[in-house]
């Protein structure tokens, strides 16, 4: 009987345009006479998500039903941008709400743009875990992501004098995509202490007690595929103080401001990402913030496997859990306590299910970037973790200790505890011997890791613990929706859109690569996303660029790995060569505007110090009458997912520059190729594998290779070293003031002449420089440029998204997908 009531998918404009107005006047109670850009956009919101979330809970039905293995993905990062765009593709109705929104006054566009970003993440890491929901969902795979659902997403960046200022991003103001689940609840313990005891039959138990209890509440976001009903879930826990800790006593007596302390402090836990990316910083809200979200997501996993009444074996058989880097380690411990002290199996018999039921994903080699926690502040947050984690450490080492007899050093090395003072838990050991396979993210990052930081893991467990999976990017939104006349094209050649499902298809492009239709069109849609991205820089620099100039982008995270220093070096050597050129030979050279973006983290100096450098710069630069158009230099502020959608189909060249070795996989590069761009990088992750799938005449390779590294590094320290004469000239243009006082700049210079290089810039800077030179020389020939990008774009279908989780579903989860029951 309440099928017959459903909303069924809009089938004309009209009944599109019905339910816009339907939602903004009674949901939003607002009258269409006075109604913005906004209200439409929440009217147009809330009419596909009415529809998106019959489907919605038609998929968890038929997931619940089927009963097979799913997938949990557990991150503390979901860089999801925004939805609206995507949900219309999804369902290809897109057309039907432009026309709809015309025929009421309003562009799509305009409308599209009025929706915060969901901006849950810092960078490559979250926008990876966002594109893989969207593969899960695509491929049909039963599968949730479990995350948290902070206030405040990564901070909006402003420039002000050329210095990164941090402003807060409360992005909940209206959010019509998340749903909370008043219903779900779960109570999550801190502190307190372990009892033990024995009952009447004389068996031991265990008991974490006392301490504090917060609640987390469940929020549940629409994940919807693209052209296929199955819609998945994405759980945000939400932190609150747990009912009956609200001291109504104290409101009563008046004392109003500590009865809600108690409040705050639980809803601080989910208040705000951090935004240290590749940096532990050890702080104990961090740890809090963990816990808190691995205890709610498998409690929630452990009940909902409850409920099919299954014997505890089977449970890696209907669950696989996979770790988005070590940030949820403290899953594991978790899951061996419900086992051991709640469920009552016996230690052995719950490791056995626990390490079948994980998997480990690293991303990143930094030193700096790997989790360690102080056994102190473990011991005082979660004393009951503690004791399991010297327990599973205490049964691994006597393992290692039977299988390596003779090898005493080798236990220290490859122990969870660091025998430091304090102590510290190193998180990547406790994932790597809880989990049944590890992998890393690109052929040499996964080749490093095995080789350097978990070498000793690999003489313990194996070979075959490790493998690899290379990264990759959702076509959906990196190439159909940031670059739709490109998508059309290209499905105009295929035959329709189904590449986007089966990105391999691509390759066919290869025969129209000759065709000259093709080729002009081809170039028009770059030279139209110029355009785009250069009505962009106006309205937010005011600087006027031309489109016909060669594109030059480099937005990523600021960290000195990332080599933002090397850039922007090579424009001032640019600028010189520029300068020192008669206004006829000037003339004549390949004009360029050099564009960065990415925010650095709010405590890392250096990387501040850059952007002050890439703006002081650019204001000179800009500014130069006898540069022009030849040169100029952009700094785009608060780079995110929406405004990658603007940039990445608008490069000719992108840069992927970091120090050989240190990259772990780097994902912006793939979706600046699939849009039409060519690259400039080392070799370093991903770029790897981009080069051997495209072809090495397809890519600008320069630098210093990773196996280098120690020898020139070794170099720097314990041998005379002279400085590149084109750098030196970089450096005392820098020390003469010309881009305002130097000494804000000294220990960024002097950390590559004094103080060792450790990112090899000037190891690499000739290198570049020559590389940038071959760049400007081949731009010049259009034909071959166009050959170039053409041959690069249908060389990129092995960079789908889609294929990392085929790979992950086959080696590592060993789930099916689950077609969806779809009733018309
Ligand atoms: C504990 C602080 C912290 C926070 C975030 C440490 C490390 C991280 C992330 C693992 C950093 C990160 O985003 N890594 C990036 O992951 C991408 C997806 O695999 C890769 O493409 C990037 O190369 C890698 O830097």
């Amino acid at each position: 009987a309440w099928r017959k009531y459903t909303p069924q998918p809009f089938t004309t404009q009209e009944e599109f345009e019905k339910e816009i107005i339907r939602h903004i006047e009674t949901t939003l109670a607002r009258s269409l006479y006075n109604c913005d850009e906004f209200a439409t956009y929440a009217g147009t919101a809330l009419a596909f998500r009415d529809r998106l979330v019959l489907d919605w809970n038609k998929t968890q039905q038929n997931q619940t039903f089927a009963d097979q293995k799913r997938v949990y993905y557990l991150s503390l990062e979901f860089l999801m941008g925004r939805a609206l765009d995507n949900a219309m593709l999804n369902v290809d109705q897109k057309d039907v709400a432009t026309k709809g929104l015309a025929d009421l006054g309003f562009r799509v566009e305009d409308i599209i743009k009025q929706e915060h970003d969901a901006a849950l993440g810092n960078g490559g890491l979250g926008r990876l875990a966002a594109c893989f929901l969207d593969s899960l969902a695509s491929l049909n795979y039963p599968a949730w992501g479990y995350g948290l659902r902070y206030r405040y997403g990564i901070f909006k960046q402003e420039i002000i004098d050329g210095y990164q200022v941090e402003v807060p991003d409360y992005w909940l103001d209206f959010n019509p995509w998340e749903f909370q689940r008043h219903d779900v609840t779960v109570d999550i313990q801190f502190y307190g202490h372990v009892d033990r005891w024995q009952d009447e039959e004389g068996k031991q138990h265990t008991e974490w007690v006392g301490g504090e209890i917060v609640q987390a509440v469940a929020f549940d976001v629409p994940v919807p595929g693209y052209k296929t009903a199955t819609v998945n879930n994405l759980r945000l826990w939400g932190s609150k103080a747990a009912s009956g800790e609200f001291d109504f006593q104290k409101f009563n007596s008046g004392e109003y401001e500590s009865s809600v302390a108690d409040q705050q402090s639980a809803e601080t836990i989910s208040a705000v990402l951090y935004p240290n990316d590749n940096l532990e910083r050890g702080k104990e809200l961090r740890l809090k913030q963990q816990y808190f979200w691995c205890a709610a997501s498998l409690y929630d996993i452990v009940r909902r496997f409850k409920k099919t009444k299954r014997a505890w074996k089977d449970f890696p058989n209907q669950v696989a859990i996979q770790l988005n880097d070590t940030h949820p380690t403290l899953a594991i411990p978790e899951l061996q306590r419900i086992l051991v002290d709640i469920e009552g199996l016996d230690w052995d018999e719950a490791w056995h299910i626990v390490s079948k039921t994980f998997g480990y994903t690293n991303h990143t080699v930094l030193p700096e970037a790997l989790e360690k926690w102080s056994v102190p502040l473990m011991q005082h947050l979660l004393p009951r973790h503690l004791q399991i984690i010297y327990d599973i450490n205490l049964q691994f080492l006597q393992f290692v200790e039977r299988t390596f007899p003779k090898e005493r050093e080798l236990l220290s090395r490859v122990s969870i505890i660091e025998e430091s003072s304090p102590k510290m838990v190193r998180m990547a050991f406790l994932a790597i011997i809880g989990s049944h396979k590890v992998n890393g993210v690109a052929e040499l990052h996964s080749d490093l890791i095995k080789s350097t930081i978990f070498k000793d893991f690999v003489k313990v467990f194996g070979p075959d613990k490790f493998t690899n999976v290379t990264n990759g990017i959702t076509p959906r939104r990196w190439l159909h929706q940031a670059n739709p006349r490109l998508s059309a094209l290209i499905a105009s050649k295929l035959g329709g859109h189904e590449f986007l499902k089966d990105l391999t298809q691509l390759h066919k492009l290869e025969e129209w690569v000759d065709d000259k239709e093709f080729r002009k069109e081809f170039r028009e849609i770059k030279y139209a996303n110029k355009v785009r991205l250069a009505k962009h820089i106006k309205e937010s620099t005011g600087i006027t660029v031309n489109p016909a100039a060669l594109f030059d982008i480099q937005v990523k995270r600021i960290h000195e790995y990332k080599r933002q220093q090397l850039n922007i070096f090579g424009v001032i050597h640019r600028y010189l060569q520029l300068k020192a050129m008669t206004p006829e030979e000037r003339k004549k050279q390949v004009p360029r505007v050099s564009i960065f973006g990415g925010k650095a983290a709010p405590g890392y100096w250096m990387a501040k110090t850059v952007i002050h450098l890439i703006n002081k710069v650019g204001d000179v630069i800009n500014n130069d009458q006898d540069i022009g158009d030849a040169l100029k230099v952009i700094f785009l502020e608060d780079y995110n997912v929406s405004k990658a959608e603007i940039i990445c189909p608008a490069s000719d060249i992108s840069e992927h520059i970091s120090t050989a070795g240190t990259e772990a996989s780097g994902t912006s590069n793939m979706k600046f190729v699939l849009n039409g761009g060519l690259i400039i990088g080392t070799c370093d992750g991903a770029n790897i594998e981009i080069t051997r799938e495209i072809g090495q005449e397809n890519i600008f390779l320069f630098g210093n290779l990773a196996e280098n590294v120690d020898e020139l590094r070794h170099n720097h320290v314990y041998k005379q070293y002279v400085l590149d004469e084109s750098l030196a000239k970089v450096f005392d243009t820098i020390h003469s003031g010309t881009f305002g006082d130097a000494s804000s700049f000294t220990a960024l210079l002097n950390g590559i002449v004094e103080h060792g290089d450790y990112y090899l810039v000037s190891d690499d800077f000739d290198s570049y420089i020559k590389t940038q030179s071959l760049i400007d020389e081949t731009y010049k020939n259009v034909e071959e440029w166009t050959t170039k990008t053409i041959t690069s774009v249908a060389r990129m279908g092995f960079f789908t998204a889609d294929r990392c989780i085929e790979e992950y579903a086959d080696m590592i989860w060993n789930v099916e997908p689950l077609n969806p029951t779809k009733e018309k």
